[in-house]
């Protein structure tokens, strides 16, 4: 494949992000598409449009995902893709970029009369981020198999919305293939996505080749404590629903730092009641996301805070209940694939370093299925999930690049 002459169309690649990043962008200049919303449907419409323009057969299936597919034959398919839904003001690329960089990578192997004896399927993933319904990676949870498809239509959303309802207001029209991917029906698996942390970046490397996914554990917290008049309460008799979770949100820092090893924890989600500036909060509802790089750290660490958020109240008279929102394994990647992707590096003359991911993606439930692994280019600053998201227009072109070479490589 290292003798292929892949020319990707840098502006097309830019154009195509430019038009996603306005669908849902906010006043704060953050982008909002939550799964399944009318921003969602917009962006999956604009990249239905772009895969029918390149020339791609495209399907979807009974959970939303959309698919375009290059090539035909009985094969077994090389699938390629990422998602469209955001955090809550969110960037530009953290998804986008493994789409839209996977049509442009197809277009340039279709430009020098690349025919796949694999064809190669690109994938719109339904709900990555997680951030309408309680779990994400709900696309790829289907196609492997490791969510039934009843239990995601099943999800409810914090308004009461049924996944099931909120597809067929704004999932896509006509017929629906199945999600669940066959045995054997996929060959190997690889997302482009941006590295959302600063190594490529303060190593001055252009490619990451991602080597394993963290694991994940979110859960709900909840602090009961007791509203009262903000003036006319003595201190010694007050049970501050937010001085326990404050307490136990510190602790919660000093546990992961104490751990060490790649485990982080954040409480990202943070909502006091009932909120009037007069009165000693009453209630506090919260989510920890904690993560690992291995399972018995996350084990480790979800031990340690739940242990803590038993005893954060106990001396404000505060009581705390938890309940699991989710848990995803870490995972490893397949050798065969990261060197499928040092292999397209090189021969795109660009220097790759293998690395782990921090950040959750499809690509970890797609391992279950099939041989998978991820191409990371540079974060700006080492920034994700804000507006200042970037990464340099060479740097994208490059990844493309070398996504193109991976899947020509694997659909040979
Ligand atoms: O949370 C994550 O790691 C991913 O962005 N969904
Ligand atoms: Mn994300
Ligand atoms: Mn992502």
């Amino acid at each position: 494949m290292s003798s292929l002459t892949i020319q990707i169309d840098r502006t097309r690649l830019l154009a195509d992000l430019e038009v996603l990043a306005e669908i849902g962008r906010g006043s704060e200049g953050g982008i909002t598409r939550r799964a399944l919303s009318k921003e969602d449907a917009a962006a999956r419409n604009y990249m239905k449009q772009r895969m029918v323009g390149a020339g791609l057969t495209v399907t979807h299936d009974e959970v939303g995902n959309l698919r375009g597919r290059f090539g035909s034959g009985e094969h077994a398919v090389v699938m390629t893709g990422s998602h469209l839904d955001t955090v809550p003001a969110g960037g530009r690329l953290d998804g986008p970029l493994g789409i839209v960089g996977a049509i442009c990578a197809v277009e340039a192997l279709g430009r020098v009369g690349f025919s796949p004896k694999r064809p190669v399927e690109v994938v719109v993933f339904v709900g990555e981020e997680g951030s309408r319904f309680r779990r994400g990676t709900i696309g790829s949870a289907a196609i492997s198999g490791h969510v039934e498809v009843e239990a995601i239509h099943a999800l409810v959303d914090g308004e009461g919305i049924s996944f099931r309802d909120a597809l067929s207001t704004y999932g896509d029209e006509g017929p629906r293939r199945p999600a669940r991917a066959r045995k054997g029906e996929v060959h190997a698996f690889v997302e482009l996505h941006v590295e959302q942390g600063g190594l490529l970046e303060a190593e001055a490397l252009d490619i990451g080749a991602v080597t394993a996914i963290a694991g994940l554990v979110q859960r709900q917290l909840s602090f009961l404590g007791e509203a009262n008049h903000a003036g006319a309460t003595p201190m010694h008799l007050r049970h501050d629903a937010l001085l326990a979770a404050s307490t136990f949100a510190l602790e919660v820092e000093r546990i992961a730092r104490e751990l060490g090893g790649g485990a982080v924890a954040t409480i990202g989600k943070f909502e006091v009641f009932p909120g009037g500036k007069n009165i000693i909060p009453g209630r506090v509802e919260a989510i920890c996301d904690l993560r690992a790089p291995a399972a018995a750290l996350l084990s480790a660490l979800d031990d340690r805070v739940c242990a803590a958020l038993g005893t954060a109240g106990q001396a404000r008279g505060v009581s705390t209940r938890e309940s699991l929102l989710q848990r995803v394994e870490p995972g490893p990647m397949d050798e065969r694939v990261i060197a499928t992707i040092e292999r397209a590096a090189a021969a795109a003359h660009v220097k790759s370093k293998r690395m782990i991911s921090g950040a959750i993606h499809d690509t970890l439930h797609m391992a279950e299925l099939c041989p998978s692994a991820m191409i990371f280019v540079p974060s700006t600053g080492g920034r994700s999930h804000c507006p200042e998201e970037e990464t340099a227009p060479e740097a994208l072109e490059r990844g493309c690049e070398v996504l193109a070479r991976t899947l020509a490589e694997l659909a040979s």
